[in-house]
């Protein structure tokens, strides 16, 4: 007879219990699998009320193409990119206010998982957040606009599961594909900060507290 803590739970729209061992992915990057499940719906009060104040947009690329993923943004500097470029602005371009605040709970969650995996004293100032619906997809690039590359990346992914592109220094590197699924937390730094990685196109769903949404947020120490 084996006992499991985690029987009495619905498992079906994610897969993996909370509060397993880290999950080494490569060198620098872990997977904690449902880390952040129980403040997820603290998380999504705190993303309606930024995207209140700084509403979902599908930014432009350099080569003058709309992004499927919809995208705003929390902390001292948000991720943005336009005909001229990517960069990281402290206010945001539909209105030049500053980009809300993060939130407390925010900073608390992506600090304790920076720690779980080795990254002590972690203080991301950016928080981008992403939001992805069936055929929503992010192809392959690294993240490289962050001024200070030891500091590693952390991403907590929330509402319907996604396959993850993990890929190699390289873009021609043939990448893994991992499941991310709600509350999953994964740390990227080390060698993994500069690795190639995408999102392959959503599959259609309905998740409990999202529907047919999925986010994403990252944080970054990006100045
Ligand atoms: C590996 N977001 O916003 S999160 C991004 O699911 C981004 O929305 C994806 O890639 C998403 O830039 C993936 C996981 C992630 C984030 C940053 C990384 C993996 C990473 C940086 C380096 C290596
Ligand atoms: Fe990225």
């Amino acid at each position: 007879m084996t006992f499991d803590l985690f029987d009495n739970l619905d498992n079906s729209q994610d897969g993996y219990a909370p509060g397993s061992a880290p999950e080494p992915l490569a060198e620098g990057a872990v997977v904690l699998r449902g880390f952040a499940r129980t403040q997820a719906p603290q998380l999504l009060d705190e993303i309606g009320d930024i995207a209140a104040k700084a509403p979902w947009r599908h930014m432009i690329t350099p080569g003058g193409l709309g992004m499927s993923v919809a995208m705003t943004n929390c902390g001292q500097a948000g991720w943005v990119s336009d005909r001229t470029g990517y960069r990281y602005d402290p206010c945001d371009p539909l209105d030049g206010e500053p980009w809300p605040a993060m939130p407390a709970a925010f900073f608390d969650l992506a600090t304790r998982a920076a720690a779980e995996a080795g990254f002590a004293g972690f203080a991301p100032d950016a928080c981008l957040i992403n939001q992805y619906e069936p055929g929503t997809r992010l192809s392959l690039h690294q993240d490289r606009d962050e001024r200070d590359l030891r500091a590693p990346i952390v991403s907590v992914s929330l509402g319907l599961p996604a396959v993850f592109l993990f890929g190699g220094l390289r873009r021609a590197d043939r990448p893994a594909r991992i499941r991310l699924a709600h509350g999953d937390v994964v740390v990227w730094g080390g060698p993994s900060r500069l690795a190639f990685h995408g999102v392959a196109p959503l599959a259609d769903g309905d998740h409990p507290l999202l529907g047919q949404k999925r986010i994403n947020l990252t944080f970054r120490k990006a100045l």
